[in-house]
């Protein structure tokens, strides 16, 4: 074997002959198994729901209670068909293909009448052969979709045992079955969405005509050679399976387009023989000095630098180009043992390192962005959500497994901000069959989505499920003690994704499931007793029974990859799920019925009750205080959480737990109007969360946390990856006035990645000492600022302690009220300053503006200088004076009327 090597030389190889693609999409029609709904208009790519929606059969399935009503969608069968002109030249090539990048879900396809397949797998492109099939002129193509309702209780039916859950919850007025398809699990609705059982053709369908090789995939590994400072730019090239390319004069030509302009270009003959088999592949590596390339790096550390990797492959009967991106980095997941002083395990770290620093993981959890997966497709959409997780300082999302594999947009954007992404493999909460079929359909799965996306940068894990070995240990579906369910996890995640997997990844990082014990579980085989074991793998997190602003709740673990609290969507946001307003008052049967967590509002209520002070319920203000409340709830709660985990980053308890490195709450966005646990809703607003984690999630912060002894602990924690000197400065306010009565100072030099507690303090001694009161009470009459200076720069977000659960503290009610808005910039993007001039101190003061839409500089603030001011940036047409009047305010002592 022979490969040159080439520098700036340009060759021209990129104009493909000898293949055709004919684009299938666009117009088609539609027909219902029920006669009444006869030839329909469709839309490839698209799906049932979009189709009926736009025939008028159906209104929004998301508005009102039409998730409910159309239920008879998802359990129809349902035909698409279209007529289409096949030209002469495509008859001409050897091999004519039909390619499906995505069907959803059970399907049988018919060409002029000719069966050419079947499919059962949503995740699966398939690929028929139809040269033989298609005629010159108009040609017929006909999709009969089973209903994935009907089907799922069929398999259910047929199989030998019961594969549990057979059905979700009541609350969650679901479909059964969903475990038995190979379809988005979600889809047949969860604890924050409705079910839409879906149908259609949600991807691409085209024609291809080729008479010789086509590339399918390229997968692409980069391994650093630090010794002789080169990347090792492993790849594979899969080709598609052809009568035509065998001849020995085919080559194959990668190339690089680096830095300076430099292209490395290199070439190899290919050997004819491989081009017998089913799906030939071409493995080579090649080497790029480090000199010409830069790193990518996760978002706060560095550039996203990225790179195209051309390759060509060039055969007499024609040539086709694939263009992959590619982004120089290592990473490691670092499962090193811990032991504590006599040497006893600790169990092991959990943490990853990129280019060789390690990362504290901050994020979230992403759930699809639309319940309809051929929406979910949408780029502005993806943009806008993977936008607020870059804007919020995260540089991790968890793809998670009740989901969809992402489209291929999805993942080049999380490469370009440096989002790191967890990749869940489509298996959540559940048992699942392990018949021949379904593990063999399971194969297919692995192989086209481990192909099509793990040469993405962002992409650093993989697990098989979410949550399963923990549903199997915990006995959550009744499965206690039978073997036969232990021994289908293990053939399912270990012995068919996983052994997959390692055949097309080398240095691909693997978990079973999450949370899990990391490679412990490996040693317990595959199952552990207990897979929240807080000193080894990730955990998940939920406590709804205790007071979330207190951070000793939380658990300690190497981390925590979900994690949360509910709260309502804004007001004027809910108001777009109803026709009827009268439904949008908490507790009725309307929200009840979007409420699917079961004892969800009772939940949000107590914990509520822990800081405030709901009015009584006929107060005619009662829903828009439960909502407002509900979301400084979850924002603080999770924020309190969040700073805990990042407080341990190299902390080790006695118990041996601690080193925590990553923090992914439950969830970044929504699928539809409802209580759930996500930072934004899903008309874009973004909830009093998303503008909370920001500080949450910034390089450096400093952490004030009470211990259960009293004392107050002050930890500052850097992800930075140099050394910070800074002064940690704390001030003590008293609730009515706007002076501090103390302030303390201290220089700190803070170690890069690292965190340190720096001071504590008897908390209640030392305020009595300042005159906050008696000892009894001094804790409810002052609070703490903290602040992180270089001089008068502040280097981390201003952060507070409340001694005392709010509505024991001995706060004033506050007047706020706006004293100027101007208009800084009338481009496209109009930007507003605010001044807002409080009485008192306020907390949590909230602005909305309706059906305005746009972000302020902060939200959810505290106010604790007389005058503030902040910024609102908006692509709304609105004056400055229209603006002032639509904001309304709230702080934790009055809620606002409007909106
Ligand atoms: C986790 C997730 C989801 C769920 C969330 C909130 O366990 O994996 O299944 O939506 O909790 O309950």
């Amino acid at each position: 074997m022979y490969i040159s090597f080439i520098i700036l030389i340009l060759l021209n190889f990129s104009k493909c002959h000898g293949l055709d693609r004919l684009n299938l999409g666009g117009f088609w029609r539609l027909n219902g198994t029920n006669q009444e709904h006869k030839i329909l208009n469709a839309t490839v790519p698209g799906g049932i729901f979009s189709d009926l929606l736009l025939n008028k059969i159906i209104e929004d399935p998301l508005y009102d209670e039409n998730d409910q009503k159309y239920k008879w969608v998802g359990e129809s069968d349902w035909i698409y068909y279209r007529n289409f002109t096949v030209p002469e030249s495509m008859l001409g090539y050897n091999n004519i293909n039909i390619i499906f990048e995505g069907l959803d879900t059970i399907a049988s396809i018919y060409l002029n009448g000719i069966h050419i397949g079947n499919t059962s797998n949503m995740f699966v492109r398939y690929i028929f052969d139809v040269k033989h099939v298609l005629s010159l002129g108009t040609n017929q193509i006909e999709i009969l979709f089973t209903s994935p309702v009907q089907m799922g209780k069929k398999l259910a039916n047929d199989s030998l045992y019961p594969i549990p859950p057979q059905c979700p919850p009541n609350d969650y007025r679901g479909e059964c079955h969903v475990n038995q398809l190979r379809k988005m699990q979600a889809s047949f609705s969860w604890d924050w969405g409705p079910a839409i059982a879906s149908m259609g053709i949600w991807k691409d369908v085209y024609l291809e005509g080729s008479n010789s090789s086509v590339i399918r995939y390229v997968v692409v590994e980069l391994i650093e050679d630090s010794a002789n400072d080169l990347w090792n730019v492993k790849s594979k090239t899969y080709l598609s399976k052809t009568s035509g390319t065998k001849a020995d004069d085919t080559k194959i030509i990668y190339r690089i387009e680096a830095d300076f302009h430099t292209n490395l270009i290199f070439v190899e003959d290919v050997n004819g023989t491989i081009f017998d088999l089913d799906e030939p592949v071409i493995e080579n590596t090649v080497q790029v000095s480090k000199n010409v390339v830069k790193r990518w790096w996760p978002n706060g550390y560095g550039e996203q630098n990225m790179y195209n990797f051309n390759v060509s492959i060039i055969s007499p009967g024609g040539n086709d180009t694939f263009i992959q991106r590619i982004g120089f980095r290592t990473v490691e997941l670092v499962q090193e043992e811990i032991k504590g002083s006599k040497q006893e395990k600790w169990g092991n770290t959990f943490y990853f390192k990129v280019n060789g620093i390690p990362i504290f993981a901050k994020g979230s959890n992403y759930i699809p962005s639309s319940i309809l997966p051929e929406k979910g497709q949408d780029k502005k959409l993806i943009d806008s959500i993977l936008q607020t997780a870059r804007d919020s300082n995260m540089n991790m999302l968890r793809v998670w497994g009740g989901g969809i594999y992402e489209s291929d947009y999805f993942y080049q954007r999380t490469d370009e901000l440096g989002i790191m992404v967890w990749q869940d493999f489509m298996f959540a909460c559940a048992l699942y069959p392990t018949r021949e079929e379904f593990l063999e359909n399971v194969r297919s799965e692995v192989n086209h989505q481990v192909k099509r996306i793990a040469s993405h940068p962002s992409i650093v894990l993989w697990a098989g499920n979410n949550e399963n070995e923990a549903a199997i240990t915990g006995n959550w579906y009744r499965s206690n003690g039978k073997q036969i369910y232990n021994d289908d996890y293990k053939k399912l995640y270990k012995q068919t994704i996983r052994t997959e997997f390692q055949k097309l990844l080398e240095g691909g990082i693997f978990l079973l499931s999450s949370p899990s014990n990391g490679i412990k579980t490996d040693e317990d085989g595959g199952i552990s007793k207990n897979p929240y074991d807080l000193r080894y793998g990730d955990d998940h997190t939920y406590i709804y029974a205790l007071d979330g602003f207190n951070p000793n709740i939380y658990p300690i673990p190497r981390f925590s990859s979900e994690y949360g609290f509910q709260s309502y969507p804004a007001y004027s946001s809910l108001k777009k799920s109803t026709s009827n307003e009268s439904n949008l008052v908490i507790g009725s049967s309307f929200l009840e019925g979007r409420q699917h967590h079961p004892l969800g509002d009772l939940e949000m209520t107590l914990l509520i009750s822990y800081q405030f002070q709901l009015p009584p319920r006929n107060n005619a203000n009662y829903t828009r205080v439960f909502i407002y409340y509900s979301q400084v709830y979850q924002a603080a709660a999770i924020k309190t959480e969040t700073e805990h985990y990042r407080k341990y980053r190299s902390i080790l308890n006695l118990d041996g737990t601690g080193l925590t490195m990553g923090a992914l709450y439950w969830q970044l966005n929504d699928v539809w109007l409802a209580p759930t646990w996500s930072g934004m809703d899903v008309t874009g607003k973004w909830k009093i969360l998303q503008y909370l984690i920001r500080d949450a999630f910034a390089p450096l912060i400093t952490v004030g946390q009470l211990t259960p002894y009293g004392s107050l602990d002050l930890t500052i924690v850097s992800d930075k990856t140099v050394l910070t000197d800074a002064t940690l400065s704390v001030e003590v306010f008293k609730w009515n006035s706007f002076t501090p009565i103390a302030k303390i100072e201290k220089n700190v030099s803070m170690e890069a990645t690292s965190s340190k507690t720096v001071m504590s303090m008897q908390t209640s001694e030392y305020l009595t000492e300042l005159g906050c009161g008696q000892l009894s009470n001094a804790a409810n009459n002052c609070f703490f600022t903290l602040n992180l200076l270089n001089g008068t720069t502040k280097l981390a977000p201003e952060n507070f302690v409340f001694p005392k659960p709010l509505h024991d503290s001995n706060l004033q009610t506050p007047k706020i009220k706006i004293t100027s808005v101007t208009t800084i910039s009338s481009d496209k993007e109009r930007r507003f300053k605010i001044v807002l001039k409080t009485s008192q101190i306020a907390l949590f003061i909230w602005l909305e503006c309706g059906e305005v839409t746009g972000k302020f500089s902060e939200n959810g603030f505290h106010q604790i200088t007389s005058t503030k001011t902040i910024y609102f940036e908006t692509d709304g047409d609105i004056s400055s004076e229209e603006l002032r009047k639509t904001i309304a305010i709230s702080n934790i002592l009055s809620v606002s009327e409007m909106y």
